[in-house]
């Protein structure tokens, strides 16, 4: 079981007290333009960016401060602080556009937001009543990092905030839906590193990391930011990194340890060539379902097995996964150290080992929605409902199905879209799939397959009769799509996930 102290700042825990452990003069972050910064360089400017939310900005413990920018040393720089300031991070994507930004304003109550000059103009489109706004990286007089540089070197002292103060507050919008704020305390930001980071990665001081979810995703600032500082490592923020930029980054600063998801695997597995990955000690895939066909062409390619792993904005981070040599290609693992999970009807009753049934997890980390009526949707008895349609297997180990409202039901027939879309996937010619269900009079649903085709490869019937004879081969036949549509590209949110409503909404 996890312990914390009462009193407990996790920016300070993060920063200075991995300075106490380690020493101010390792590298903490690189940028994509070679910026190196130390642990003793960060707590500096940590600590100035404090001063000045405290003493001009007339932030006080407890306000909501918005944080908006590109992945860059400078954005996590202001989360530390905000964090070492008491106040709580309210975290968005550098993509969300005025009207989000308006929403997450309105329901996180947000008073003042620090954003990269860069991304300055949507925020202010806002027109969110009382909103200070505080830039960095421009030529203001006001500028933040000008104002941090007056600010002086005096070290900041951490407000003494409690263990379960809220610390940040992450927004999920799901795939639809007015966005939800997830509130999370000082003690959770600490409980996702001591959980997945501690018994899954197992992270060293020497390690480099890098991957492409941006920080205003929970899952890039567990993998950039939390996980990394709390071994004493170090990681690679790049403003941008798709598999494109991803591949030669990992030659260029020895990354070791990979955060990205299943669709930037297979990209990067079209792109290698010529590439030296032989850094690389770790690989995760969360956000998505990891097709086992993404997983074993992983392994040919570079001899690494991918850690797969489920979680949540929710939850902050991963809650079932598996390490090394444990994993299981085609399940997601087994509930991490610190973490319970099982497999539930619609009552909340557990179902048979085999049986699909609903995702129900708790640990460390609980989903506290603000505000929301939701909240009672999502938990239920003191279990979380993350909204996945899982088996357990007899031995514990646990394998995704779908999304629980994206099972396809056609001629009372049951098809999970995922597995459709595994064996789609095994295909040479399929770069990326998506299969979800469309209304049909005579079987109530039919599986629609929406494909993205590699470069080269021809589209038209002859194709679309060739994937599903190849589907026929590998699944019982009522699970072969009875279309097959061929797209450009699938749609996606800004953090990556598949948006089946827009597949489903197409004729
Ligand atoms: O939303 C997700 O899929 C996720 C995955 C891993 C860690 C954190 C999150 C939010």
């Amino acid at each position: 079981e996890l312990r914390y102290p009462d009193r407990l700042n996790c920016g300070e825990e993060l920063l200075d007290r991995t300075i106490e452990r380690f020493g101010a003069d390792r590298p903490v972050f690189r940028s994509g333009a070679g910026e190196v910064w130390s642990y003793g360089h960060l707590r500096e400017r940590v600590d100035r960016i404090a001063h000045v939310l405290t003493t001009e900005l007339g932030v006080v413990p407890g306000n909501r401060v918005l944080l908006r920018g590109p992945t860059t040393p400078h954005l996590a720089a202001c989360w530390l602080a905000v964090m070492k300031a008491g106040a709580v991070a309210v975290t968005v994507l550098a993509q969300h556009r005025a009207g989000e930004l308006a929403t997450v304003c309105e329901i996180a109550s947000v008073g003042h937001a620090l954003c990269d000059v860069r991304t300055v103009d949507e925020l202010v489109k806002a027109e969110v009543p009382g909103l200070r706004i505080t830039t960095y990286g421009g030529d203001a007089p006001d500028d933040l990092l000008g104002l941090a540089a007056a600010a002086g070197p005096e070290p900041y002292e951490p407000v003494r905030t409690a263990a379960d103060d809220v610390a940040l507050i992450a927004f999920t919008s799901g795939t639809t839906g007015r966005p939800k704020g997830c509130m999370h305390f000082h003690r959770d930001v600490l409980a996702i590193a001591d959980t997945f980071s501690a018994h899954v990665l197992r992270p060293e001081p020497d390690d480099v990391f890098a991957g492409s979810p941006p920080l205003g995703f929970t899952f890039g600032l567990g993998g950039l930011v939390v996980f990394p500082m709390r071994a004493g490592a170090c990681a690679l923020l790049l403003e941008q990194a798709g598999p494109g930029q991803l591949l030669p980054a990992i030659a260029e600063h020895r990354v070791s340890v990979l955060f990205t998801a299943p669709t930037a695997y297979r990209v990067m597995l079209d792109q290698f060539d010529s590439h030296d990955t032989r850094s690389l000690r770790r690989c995760v895939s969360a956000g998505e379902n990891l097709p086992a066909a993404t997983w074993q062409a992983w392994l040919e390619r570079t001899g690494l097995r991918i850690i797969n792993g489920i979680g949540a904005t929710e939850l902050l981070h991963i809650f079932i996964s598996a390490a090394d040599g444990a994993i299981r290609p085609g399940t997601t693992g087994v509930p991490v150290p610190g973490w319970q999970a099982r497999v539930v009807d619609g009552e909340g009753r557990p179902v048979p080992d085999g049986e699909p049934g609903l995702l129900a997890v708790r640990g460390p980390v609980g989903c506290r929605y603000l505000a929301d009526p939701r909240q009672t949707q999502y938990v239920r008895d003191g279990w979380n409902l993350t909204g996945d349609t899982y088996v357990r297997e007899p031995d514990g180990w646990f394998r995704y199905v779908a999304r629980a409202d994206d099972m396809i039901i056609s001629a009372g027939y049951n098809i999970a879209g995922p597995e459709v879309e595994d064996a789609l996937l095994h295909h040479p010619d399929v770069a990326e799939a998506a299969v979800v269900g469309r209304p049909d009079e005579l079987r109530g649903q039919i599986a629609v397959a929406y494909v993205v085709l590699r470069e080269g490869a021809a589209t038209g019937e002859a194709t679309a009769d060739a994937l599903r004879d190849f589907v026929k081969e590998r699944l019982t036949p009522f699970k072969c799509p009875r279309e097959i549509v061929f797209l450009d590209a699938l749609p996606r949110t800004p953090t990556g996930k598949l948006q089946r409503y827009r597949l489903r909404a197409l004729e």
